[in-house]
């Protein structure tokens, strides 16, 4: 009997411990929007010297976005960095603390850490600790994530969010806000009616 107490306990440890959202895991997004192509910039500036683009993107299977990292001007000390999809745009400011917390739309939270293998229970957001963290100065990744969105209706939309780029130590180095790029041809040439 005691050993059955042990071994439920045991079991709801595990649960908790290995994370999962309130709401429970991420769901695979099949309906992304192939071709339509969201770009966060990073223009450099006093703040940060991080230039360079992210780019996301369904391709043609509709199932998750691509991404793909182009950055420069990391500092050469201060990382690996880690960086996330965040919950609020960059403001007017450009004050990266106004992007608020991770993309999280299971409502999992931080801890415990994200675990590579098993990306569903990750926070949608947290995509270093799914897809790996990087370093300095020049960073060239691409890689697909299942959970985020680019279909407007589904929370884990991203694509009036940021990207925040974070030192080892978790202070903000650079963010960014992601913009629509280009949507795909609809047919050839004219106005649509
Ligand atoms: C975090 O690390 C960076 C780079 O090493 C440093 O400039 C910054 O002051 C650190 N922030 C804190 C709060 O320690
Ligand atoms: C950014 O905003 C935070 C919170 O409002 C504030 O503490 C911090 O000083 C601001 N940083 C800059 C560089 O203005
Ligand atoms: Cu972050």
């Amino acid at each position: 009997m005691l050993s059955h107490v042990f071994t439920v306990l045991a079991a709801v440890l595990g649960v908790i411990a290995q994370g999962t959202g309130e709401l429970g895991d991420a769901m695979e997004v099949m309906n992304n929007p192939p071709g339509v192509t969201y770009v966060a910039m990073f223009e450099g500036s006093e703040m940060s010297p991080v230039m360079g683009e992210v780019v996301a993107m369904a391709d043609e299977s509709g199932t998750g976005i691509n991404f793909e990292l182009m950055l420069m001007g990391l500092p050469e000390n201060g990382g690996p960095y880690s960086y996330h999809l965040h919950a609020a745009p960059v403001p007017e400011d450009g004050n990266c603390t106004g992007t608020m917390a991770h993309l999280d739309p299971y409502m999992r939270g931080q801890n415990p850490p994200c675990d590579m293998e098993m990306p569903q229970t990750c926070e949608v957001g947290d995509l270093s600790g799914k897809h790996g963290k990087v370093d300095g100065p020049d960073v060239s990744k691409s890689f697909t994530d299942k959970y985020a969105a680019l279909e407007p209706s589904n929370d884990a939309f991203f694509g009036d969010l940021s990207i925040v780029i974070h030192y080892a130590n978790s202070t903000r180095l650079a963010c960014a806000n992601f913009m629509v790029e280009e949507m795909p041809m609809q047919g050839s040439g004219g106005p649509r009616k």
